[in-house]
């Protein structure tokens, strides 16, 4: 595979020399936010939404992101100009900085953007036809009045926990319930149930990230004359669902037939679960 070369604060490294300090408070306490996001065809898949999410993160954990949203979008484009990748995953990353060994935000100084473009296959290929199997995790999500789930920061530990959980059982992706019992989202995806015809996803305040993934198949769904719910549920509701699938910028849409030991519907793909699958592929290359 040619070299990847990395953007950090403005400039391009090759990926062995792309470092950042270990004083960083990125790397010491998980002090930071990130977003993940796909290109095809050389165009950032709803940008604009991954910008806006990647500010209200920074803001909400009070962090001062050192370049403008637009030059930021520049610095993704340009990115993946650089390393001439037109399909491609994009991580970016903002770090408080470094600073000193104690906790102490406003002891840092220079928060560090990273950009990386490169490719990612998060499940083997053979998963997204014949679907996953998933466990519910022990680890809840955050407490939203811990840590918003809304916030997408360095610190992903509990959904850490949690994947480590569904990986010991043999399962690539876990669910995660949040703090009521209610069912909240897996570890870095979102999730959908089809029930009696009716599209059901948690709502935001389940706890959850909201996906930008979550969103356009929801609106895909409404467009295709699907009836969408973001109601509260239990994995009562997914026992007893006809489909199941998770939605990720990672992930696209991938089925899922088993919760639990349990088959979902009769244990296969379901219909309307390729229908909204090929509808995002048809979207996402869209000009
Ligand atoms: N929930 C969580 C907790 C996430 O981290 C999603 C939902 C899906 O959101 P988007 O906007 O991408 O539709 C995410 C994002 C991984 C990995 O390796 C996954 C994410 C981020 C980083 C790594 O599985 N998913």
């Amino acid at each position: 595979m040619s070299s990847v070369e990395i953007f950090i604060n403005g400039q391009f490294y090759p990926k062995a020399d792309a470092k950042i300090s270990v004083y960083d408070h990125g790397l010491l306490y998980g002090d930071g936010v990130f977003e993940g996001m796909r290109a095809y065809s050389g165009n950032v898949f709803r940008l604009a939404a991954h910008l806006d999410r990647l500010y209200e993160s920074a803001k909400a954990i009070m962090l001062t992101i050192p370049m403008s949203r637009e030059e930021m979008a520049d610095a993704v484009r340009e990115t993946l100009k650089h390393n001439s990748l037109s399909d491609a995953y994009i991580r970016l990353v903002v770090t408080r900085g470094a600073g000193s060994l104690g906790i102490d935000p406003t002891r840092t100084s220079n928060p560090q953007v990273i950009i990386i473009a490169d490719h990612i296959e998060l499940y083997p290929k053979e998963l997204y036809e014949n679907g996953l199997e998933i466990i519910t995790a022990a680890t809840i999500r955050n407490h939203p009045a811990a840590l918003s789930p809304r916030i997408k920061s360095l610190n992903y530990l509990n959904n850490v926990m949690a994947k480590l959980e569904g990986k010991r059982a043999g399962c690539l992706e876990a669910l995660m319930l949040n703090h009521r019992g209610e069912v909240a989202e897996c570890t870095g995806d979102n999730i959908f149930i089809l029930r009696r015809g009716k599209l059901i996803t948690p709502p935001i305040d389940a706890g959850i990230l909201e996906g930008i993934t979550r969103n356009a198949v929801i609106e895909l769904a409404q467009a295709a004359g699907m009836e969408v719910q973001e109601i509260p549920f239990t994995r009562y509701d997914i026992y007893v669902a006809d489909e199941c699938f998770l939605t990720g910028s990672a992930a696209e849409v991938i089925p899922v037939i088993k919760l639990d030991d349990r088959p979902i519907g009769d244990g296969t793909v379901g219909a309307t679960t390729r229908q909204l699958s090929q509808a995002f592929h048809e979207l996402v290359r869209k000009p």
